[in-house]
Parts: C-alpha cells; sequence; structure tokens
C-alpha cells in the first residue's frame, strides 16, 4: 500500500452531523409536495449536490416542477437546513476528529476539505475549524459532482500531494466511489454494508486507532 502523505475530509457526516439536517430538510420539501422517502433512499443523496438531490426526490415523487419553483425550493430547503445550524461551535465536531486532526498537525501531514457543500465553509468557521485546513474545496469550486472524482483531485493538486498518496474520509457511497476512482485510499465512515466499497470502515472516529493512521503514514 502506498504511504499517506496528504488526508481529505468530507465534511458533513464525518467532520460534523449535519447529514441529519439534509435529511430532515429534504424530507419537509418532499412532505409539502405531498409525498415521503424513506432513509435507505437518503443514503443516495449523501455527498450529491443539491441540484441533483432534488432531481432525485422529485423522481421519487413523480413530481415535475417549473424552472423557477425548483430554484425556490432549492432556496427553501437550504434556508430550512441552515436554520439548524445557527447554534453550531466547535462542540458539534463529531467524537473523534479533533484527535486525528491533531494527529495530522503533530505529524506534518496536509489536510484538505474535499466536500460537495456550498456551505461548507461558515461550517468550518462555526466550528473553528476553517484555520487548521491547508486546502479547502467545496461545491462551489467544482462543476462535477461525486462520484466524479473532481472534488478530491483538486484538493490533492492543493495540498501538493500525488492522489495515490491521500487518504479520504468519507461517509457517503458517491464519495467513497469517487476516492476509489481517484487512486486514494478510501475510508468509509458509518454502516458497514452500506460503505462495503471502501478499503475501510469504521462507525465513528472515535473507533479509529491513531496506531492505524501511524502505519499508513510512516509505511
Ligand atoms: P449544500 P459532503 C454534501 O456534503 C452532503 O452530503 C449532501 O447531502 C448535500 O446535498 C451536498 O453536500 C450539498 O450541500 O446544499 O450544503 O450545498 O458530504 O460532500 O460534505
Ligand atoms: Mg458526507
Amino acid at each position: 500500500m502506498n504511504k499517506i502523505k496528504g488526508v481529505i475530509f468530507d465534511l458533513d457526516g464525518v467532520i460534523v452531523d449535519t447529514a441529519k439536517f439534509h435529511f430532515l430538510a429534504w424530507k419537509k420539501l418532499a412532505n409539502d409536495l405531498g409525498f415521503d422517502f424513506t432513509e435507505l433512499q437518503n443514503e443516495e443523496l449523501k455527498g450529491v449536490s443539491r441540484v441533483r438531490s432534488l432531481e432525485k426526490i422529485l423522481e421519487w415523487g413523480n413530481t415535475s416542477l417549473s424552472k423557477d419553483e425548483f430554484a425556490q425550493k432549492m432556496a427553501v430547503k437550504n434556508d430550512n437546513y441552515l436554520s439548524y445550524l445557527t447554534n453550531m461551535n466547535s462542540a458539534d465536531i463529531l467524537p473523534g476528529v479533533s484527535k486525528v486532526i491533531n494527529f495530522l498537525m503533530e505529524e506534518k501531514v496536509p489536510f484538505a476539505l474535499g466536500s460537495a457543500s456550498k456551505n461548507a465553509r461558515p461550517i468550518l468557521e462555526k466550528t473553528d475549524l476553517i484555520n487548521k485546513f491547508h486546502a479547502i474545496v467545496d461545491g462551489n469550486d467544482v462543476s462535477k459532482a461525486k462520484p466524479d472524482p473532481e472534488v478530491f483531485i483538486i484538493a490533492a493538486e492543493k495540498i501538493g500531494v500525488a492522489q495515490e498518496n491521500c487518504l479520504v474520509f468519507e461517509d457517503s457511497v458517491a464519495g467513497v466511489q469517487a476516492a476509489n476512482i481517484a487512486g486514494m485510499i478510501s475510508v468509509g465512515i458509518g454502516e458497514k454494508e452500506v460503505l462495503h466499497e471502501a478499503d475501510y470502515v469504521f462507525s465513528s472516529f472515535e473507533e479509529i486507532e491513531i496506531d492505524f493512521l501511524k502505519k499508513l503514514v510512516t509505511t
């Protein structure tokens, strides 16, 4: 296995538990339109752009919207999503994440954000993480959504590490696939059954031993 010289973190569902807020906001939108979708279907929305998420939801509900209605629904969903983040602060960083970030800083391993979200920067600001990342690549910087590897390829370039020497932390199927396509080591955060395409899966960062990371960055 290639030595790991750089790390890329997904945001929603990896650093902070915002995946549940995306779900609640999309669910409300669907319910307002008169239908519902399941948590299993929601797995298909994780890591997926805002536009593509709404397209998928409308397909599930067999519903179509005019261009203006589509834009308006996306804006309402985002306002609703942001309302859940009002009081977010560093206490909302998921358990175990800071331990990994501190380890990478001690070992001088550069790390980047690779998120599909256009809300990534305000979230990193609220959680006091924005100055720790060596590079931030988010939904404002990419034209192709995960599983296209664009977001991770740009992140690797920005931290100056070859793709094959990068490790990606991801909670979504699309994100794990994107990391794999980029030739990076994929570490899934979530359920093994869902993220079975990942090289490694942990249920949370709390489960990740520093020794595991030490081996990857030194061998
Ligand atoms: P926004 P990630 C993704 O973030 C989320 O997983 C996905 O549910 C969301 O639709 C997407 O960002 C776009 O987010 O509406 O905030 O721009 O997991 O790639 O960090
Ligand atoms: Mg995610």
